[in-house]
């Protein structure tokens, strides 16, 4: 049997499998950077082939966050059972939302935490992808570190995809550390984005590797949509902000680093930020680095990023390949309860900008569940930023789908985060700043510069008509949008939807 060091080499069908149904397995993967790729496609297979010999075949699958080349074979395959801890792919969200398929929707720091503690019982197998692996454990991880360094310690066996197409020098990037469990867990003692704490590789005992597949395919990352006329509204509004509260000394001079979530509207924010000269050169405490960055900091206004992925198309991350040298000392890859560590955001006053689906005239947020009970992908990274930041944004377009969604709306029917943390609600309309206000100021002020106008009249008047308490609510109509929506298919069906 050909071996790389100690460890056996197998085909994709061998490695396959070992993995039993009912297996509890932890892929690596994280916004679709770094997932495993190779054994997703042959358990997809096994998977078919034992289903049409009426043999049951679904595992439990974790992955760091959302990874379309795990998902979309597994779901495909009707192989997945249960899921963590984040997903984005078509297929396996209809599976969700048709119960086919359990999903814990969660927190992404925690996911290591809750592995190393238990919770979740135990991980059969661990299959991470890397660029090399030590006969004494040492795995050097590719283009995501995500939650693979605990996954690595915490599976019985695991299985190496090795992929040659990444530059072995990624793991000069990797600042790998695993926090110790409570009450002995000590600090994390990073006092700027680019700071590092940890090794070059994550660990592993080599007794319990049981294989290595080879691989030599690229990350499955699309390319963002151009940033549309909505996106560079949204972006000149937090831009205007961002330099007024620079101006007023809210926020110092040399600027605070910046978190951007994932999506079209992020990406679009991101560009515009760069463009602009009256901000100041600045680094980014996040957890994904999308495309827009890559030229950013190539021009030297981005000027340092820690994050636990690389999410870039193929054509960017071989940019950064061509000229390592000037990207590894600005790019920090850190495992994800480290890049979202509560405790680290809130010391580096990180402004945190992230995407809601929809937002309450209060300023509750649901980037997850539409109508509250159908799920788009997760509450992801969101919540650590917006809990933590120094300024916490959400950003949004005001309308959806062609005017027939409001995304203000009077009561959200699913809070990823809440009132008590969202500070700035920005739309093409305008921007709400709700530092200092109470309920019903925040209201007025969402209705009136983020609502798009053809729905600002409803909305006043839902506020009006709402019983006064400290809040003002109708828990008659709280949800007649919404209810709208799904009867009728649009939440105001007699508006004119030429208009928008
Ligand atoms: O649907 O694709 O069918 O047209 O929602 O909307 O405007 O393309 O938004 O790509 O920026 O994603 C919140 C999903 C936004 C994302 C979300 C429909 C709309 C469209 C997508 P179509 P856009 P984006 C760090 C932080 C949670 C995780 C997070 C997300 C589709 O940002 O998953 O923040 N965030 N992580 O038409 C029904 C509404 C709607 C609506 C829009 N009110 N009701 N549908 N849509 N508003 C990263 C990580 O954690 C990894």
């Amino acid at each position: 049997m050909a071996k790389i060091g100690v460890f056996p080499v197998l085909s994709p069908e061998e490695a396959a499998a070992k993995i039993p149904d009912g297996a509890t397995v932890a892929f690596s993967g994280f916004g679709h950077a770094g997932a495993a790729k190779v054994l997703p496609k042959a358990l997809e297979v096994r998977a078919r082939s034992e289903h049409e010999n009426g043999r049951p075949y679904r595992l439990r699958v974790m992955t760091g966050a959302s990874s379309k080349s795990i998902d979309e074979p597994l779901a495909r395959a009707d192989a997945i059972s249960w899921r963590i801890p984040y997903q984005s792919e078509s297929g396996l969200r209809k599976m969700i939302n048709r119960q086919e398929v359990e999903y814990v929707d969660m927190h992404l720091s925690q996911v290591p935490e809750m592995v190393s503690a238990g919770f979740y019982g135990k991980i059969d197998f661990a299959v991470i992808e890397a660029t090399e692996v030590t006969t004494d454990g040492r795995v050097y991880l590719t283009t995501s570190i995500g939650a693979s360094p605990s996954y690595l310690k915490h599976a019985d066996r695991v299985l190496i995809e090795l992929n040659h197409y990444h530059s072995v020098r990624l793991r000069e990037m990797a600042d790998i550390t695993i926090l110790s469990a409570p009450p002995h867990r000590g600090g994390v003692h990073l006092h700027s984005p680019l700071s590092r704490i940890g090794l070059p590789y994550a660990e592993v005992d080599p007794r319990r590797i049981v294989g290595i597949v080879e691989s030599d395919e690229p990350d499955m990352i699309v390319d963002f949509a151009p940033p549309d006329d909505r996106s560079n509204k949204i972006a000149e509004h937090v831009v205007k902000f961002l330099v007024e509260e620079i101006a007023s000394g809210h926020v110092p001079p040399e600027f605070l680093p910046l978190q951007a979530g994932v999506g079209n509207v992020a990406n679009g924010v991101m560009s515009a930020l760069g463009e602009n000269e009256d901000i100041p050169p600045f680094q980014m405490y996040a957890e994904v680095f999308q495309d827009s960055l890559v030229e950013l900091m190539e021009r030297g206004k981005l000027q340092g990023v820690s994050t636990t992925g690389l999410i870039l198309t193929p054509e960017n991350l071989q940019r950064l390949y061509e000229n390592m040298d000037f990207f590894i000392p600005r790019i920090v890859l850190r495992p994800q309860e480290i890049s979202n560590h509560g405790g680290v955001v809130f010391r580096l006053g990180v402004i945190a900008m992230n995407t809601a689906l929809e937002v309450d005239i209060y300023g509750n947020v649901n980037s997850s569940h539409v109508f509250g009970t159908d799920i788009m992908n997760g509450i992801g990274g969101s919540g650590e930023f917006t809990r933590n930041a120094f300024l916490s944004i959400y950003v949004c377009p005001s309308i959806a789908k062609g005017g027939k969604i409001s995304s203000i709306v009077p009561m959200t029917p699913h809070v990823d985060n809440n009132e008590h943390a969202v500070q700035i609600v920005v739309t093409e309309q305008g921007l709400a700043d709700l530092r200092g206000l109470g309920p019903l100021q925040r209201a007025r002020a969402i209705i009136e510069n983020c609502a798009h106008p053809a729905y600002r009249d409803y909305l006043h008047r839902y506020l009006e008509k709402s019983r006064v308490g400290h809040i003002r609510h109708d828990l008659d109509s709280c949800f007649e949008l919404h209810i709208n929506l799904m009867e009728q298919g649009a939440m105001l069906p007699d508006l004119d939807f030429s208009q928008f």
